[in-house]
């Protein structure tokens, strides 16, 4: 009787691990055999185009030509709308039209020849610094990038290779691969335009991820969250036992909060002339919270200097400016601590703004450094991270406030411009909503 129920149980077990794997085999083949059907093809999908340097994004239909040498293209499921998003396309340099959004994650619909570091079918999120490990040295396209090789690998992301074509707009072979119906060109955006249903990036452009992450929420690592967790871990390597303080808890702020608890910080100070964003800071890990327009006495230097010990030179040993204001980073340099303090400037200021301070601040030891995208060299680290989110051991969730379809992007941009929202995800494949 009991060899019986147990071979019964056997049989059940294996009738549904058969099931099991079917579906799953089911659900693959269908990714590929639609990704076969349109590969090699020019592909009509949605995207919002900007089409002047001020005005809302239009949702218009494009064409997204196939990907050719050593490019990749994407189906984006979801992208994280940023400030950069809004402040980029007000430099002189911007192209238009163009297609918006750097915060994307999407799966691979096909790949040009030559690529060999990703396939059809893997999740990616773009990258707006590439990472070509100076793998394509030979390649006519892109040639030998000093901040790529073994000696400078680990101590910059900035790769240049494709830097020219990709401020252009264009991939590194100087063209577009997105037109509007009646063929006009439309240029790319950080290498990534992750603002349309269909993407084209460079392979360096594109950083691998573990497949059980939800794509409509990772793309947020393509951008601010890495960029403000970054600069602690990467740029700054802060130390533990020691007291942070970031200035401006927007998504970049709050991440640099993220980074500071894990790095064992004693102190974390959070800065903002907006108090309704101080409940937030604190669930991510800041113990004290100042506005610079109500400070006791009126002096924020005075403030720090005091909850740092009171002595002459007193501050906090890392200070972070994540506003994107001149003065912010002033001050961010001259309150941290005299001796070893290190300043390091994440926000982007407005197009020509100068920074300024005593020389003497440098005389007296205090380091002023900058991050790009927290020093993360994507292709490297991004799958990293991305399982680090799926470990529970790095926030996204908490960093989305809402989330629309493509038809409503401008009212994300209104959500980010109020201070509403502290980052919104746009769902690219919500055709019904369009
Ligand atoms: P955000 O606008 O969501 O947050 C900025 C915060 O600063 C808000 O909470 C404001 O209330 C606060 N603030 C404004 N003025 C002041 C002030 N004078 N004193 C104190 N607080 C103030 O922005 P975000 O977090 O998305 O981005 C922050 C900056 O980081 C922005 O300049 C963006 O362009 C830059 C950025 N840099 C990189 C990079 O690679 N370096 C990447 C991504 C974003
Ligand atoms: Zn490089």
């Amino acid at each position: 009787m009991c060899v019986i129920l147990y071979s019964k149980i056997l049989f059940n077990s294996f009738i549904y691990l058969y099931n099991y794997i079917s579906v799953c085999v089911c659900v693959c083949n269908i990714y590929i055999m639609s990704a076969i059907a349109t590969e090699g093809k020019v592909i009509t999908c949605k995207a919002a185009v900007q089409f002047e340097r001020k005005g809302e994004l239009q949702i218009v239909d494009v064409q997204v030509a196939p990907p050719k040498r050593l490019e990749v293209r994407i189906k984006i499921i979801g992208s994280g709308v940023c400030h950069t998003d809004y402040s980029e396309p007000l430099y002189a340099s911007q192209q238009f039209p163009v297609i918006l959004g750097h915060e994307g994650g999407g799966i691979v619909e096909s790949i040009g020849e030559g690529v060999t570091s990703v396939k059809v079918g893997d999740h990616v999120i773009p990258l707006y610094i590439p990472e070509c490990r100076n793998e394509y040295e030979n390649e006519p396209n892109y040639g030998f990038c000093c901040y790529c090789t073994k000696k400078n690998f680990a101590k910059t992301n900035l790769c240049g290779v494709i830097r020219g074509p990709q401020g252009k707009g264009v991939m590194p072979d100087g063209t577009s691969r997105f037109s509007t119906m009646d063929g006009k060109v439309v240029h790319h955006f950080m290498g990534c335009s992750t603002f349309s249903q269909y993407t084209v990036c460079p392979e360096i452009s594109v950083a691998v991820v573990p497949k059980e992450a939800p794509l409509d929420k990772i793309g947020l690592l393509g951008c601010g969250i890495t960029t403000g967790y970054g600069a602690v871990m990467n740029t700054i390597k802060v130390e533990p036992d020691t007291i942070g303080a970031v200035w401006g808890l927007g998504g970049v702020g709050l991440a640099v909060i993220m980074g500071l608890k894990e790095a064992g910080c004693r102190k974390i100070v959070a800065i903002d002339i907006n108090e309704a964003k101080f409940p937030m800071a604190k669930d991510f890990g800041a113990t004290d919270f100042v506005n610079p327009k109500t400070v006791e006495g009126g002096d924020l230097g005075v403030y720090l200097n005091k909850l740092c010990g009171g002595y002459p030179g007193a501050g906090p040993d890392y200070t972070f400016e994540a506003i994107g204001n001149t003065t912010t980073m002033r001050q961010a340099l001259e309150y941290c601590h005299k001796g070893w303090g290190k300043s390091c400037i994440i926000g982007v200021a407005p197009e020509g703004k100068e920074i300024a301070t005593r020389s003497f601040q440098m005389v007296i030891g205090k380091e002023w450094h900058g991050t790009a995208f927290g020093g993360t060299r994507g292709r490297t680290q991004l799958g990293g991270y991305v399982q680090k989110y799926l470990d529970g051991k790095l926030k996204v969730d908490e960093f989305i406030t809402f989330t629309f379809p493509l038809k409503d992007i401008n009212e994300a941009f209104h959500k980010l411009h109020s201070g509403e929202a502290l980052r919104s995800v746009i769902l690219l494949q919500d055709g019904a909503n369009m």
